[in-house]
């Protein structure tokens, strides 16, 4: 197998779609403005410990094994593509998005990644479920977790990317995908194929995906102990389409876009404040609203007064979950889910 470490990220980076954040990217907010239900590659935001990895698919294996299998199993590349496929709809949100919120609205700076909101995108991702090829590999009945691990460098004194999950989520939804928007995955996102793990925090869908260890035994990576420590299900947030410090102009109308989204669930609400959260006013729906992708609105808006003001949106999911005004602190600024305070400025004109 042939492995070559490129520079962090190989897709351009132009600094209208993105944000450099250390060896990652997060996609501007502005940026899905004017786009349909899903985030385009060329903006989806890019997570990596190390660096994209360039994997030779000729070559590539997945390996599956453990003492809670049967039937331990390599697979290639095109046995995986022969496979019957599934398709779906679903985020990819960084347990840290939002994360520079807690410093700048809550006076809790936490360490880490200072990703804005867009630490999050929605593909259309095709393969095969996860499911299928435990079944495959003859799933044992006292397995209890599935840890997957990528190819990509192994971070720090770490060792690889790897995330137990429990086997009643491997077994419900998990995706071994291999396409992304119609496309084989590209590079930055896991080529030649990735777990989508939906509605948990990002960690989870392990790019490059190399080996698939199940056990009978529950497992402690550093993923689960030191640095993602209970954070599996993503809250309630909501962003609006507009670049931070966007300006309108007193007296326009204007319509204002956005997209809410809840790990949990569907959401069933969205209600935005123009007077810093005296009033809230409902958003309209439009477009679909799914469980574990996101719920594109908007709402119309004519500012009546110059100055510098706020924007804030609030969300309800089908649970009854409300975004709060403020998150509860974590100490690695994980889930931050309170209404975000978009600073914007409207000019006489
Ligand atoms: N092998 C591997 N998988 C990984 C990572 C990584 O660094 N290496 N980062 C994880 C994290 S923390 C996130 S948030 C998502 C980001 O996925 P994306 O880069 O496709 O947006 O990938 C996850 N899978
Ligand atoms: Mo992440």
């Amino acid at each position: 197998m042939t492995t070559h470490a490129v520079a962090t990220i190989v897709k351009p980076l132009p600094p209208h779609l993105f944000i450099r954040r250390e060896t990652g990217a997060e996609m501007r907010w502005e940026a899905m403005a004017g786009q349909g239900y899903h985030t385009p590659v060329d903006r989806f935001f890019v997570r990596n410990h190390t660096a994209t990895p360039l994997l030779d698919p000729s070559t590539w294996r997945l390996r599956l094994h453990g003492d809670g299998l049967r039937r331990p199993l390599t697979l290639t590349y095109g046995q995986l593509l022969a496979m019957p496929p599934a398709t779906i709809d679903a985020a990819v949100e960084c347990a840290g998005n939002g994360r520079r919120f807690y410093g700048t609205q809550q006076h809790q700076p936490v360490e880490g990644t200072a990703w804005g909101l867009g630490a999050i995108g929605v593909a259309r991702w095709r393969g095969v479920p996860l499911r299928h090829l435990l079944q495959l590999a003859g799933l044992r009945e006292d397995a209890v977790d599935v840890v997957a691990e990528g190819l990509d460098a192994p971070f720090e004194d770490h060792g690889h990317v790897r995330r137990p999950l429990p086997v009643s989520k491997a077994l419900a939804d998990v995706l071994v995908a291999y396409e992304m928007n119609g496309r084989p995955l590209p590079p930055d996102h896991g080529f030649p194929a990735r777990l989508v793990v939906p509605g948990w925090a990002g960690t989870a869908s392990i790019k490059w995906l190399g080996d698939i260890e199940v056990s009978t035994r529950p497992v402690a990576t550093p993923w689960t102990t030191a640095f993602y420590r209970d954070v599996s299900v993503q809250p309630v947030k909501s962003a609006f389409e507009l670049p931070w410090e966007a300006t309108f102009v007193r007296g326009r109308p204007y319509i204002l876009h956005g997209r809410s989204w809840s790990g949990a669930g569907r959401i069933v609400e969205v209600e935005v404040s123009f007077d810093g959260g005296a009033s809230w006013r409902a958003a309209e729906h439009h477009g679909r609203r799914l469980a574990r992708a996101w719920l594109p609105w908007h709402i119309g808006w004519s500012p009546r007064e110059t100055g510098d003001h706020v924007l804030l949106a609030r969300a309800t999911d089908e649970h009854g979950a409300v975004q709060p005004l403020l998150a509860p602190w974590h100490p690695q600024g994980y889930h931050f889910d309170a209404v975000v305070q978009h600073p914007i400025r409207v000019t006489a004109g």
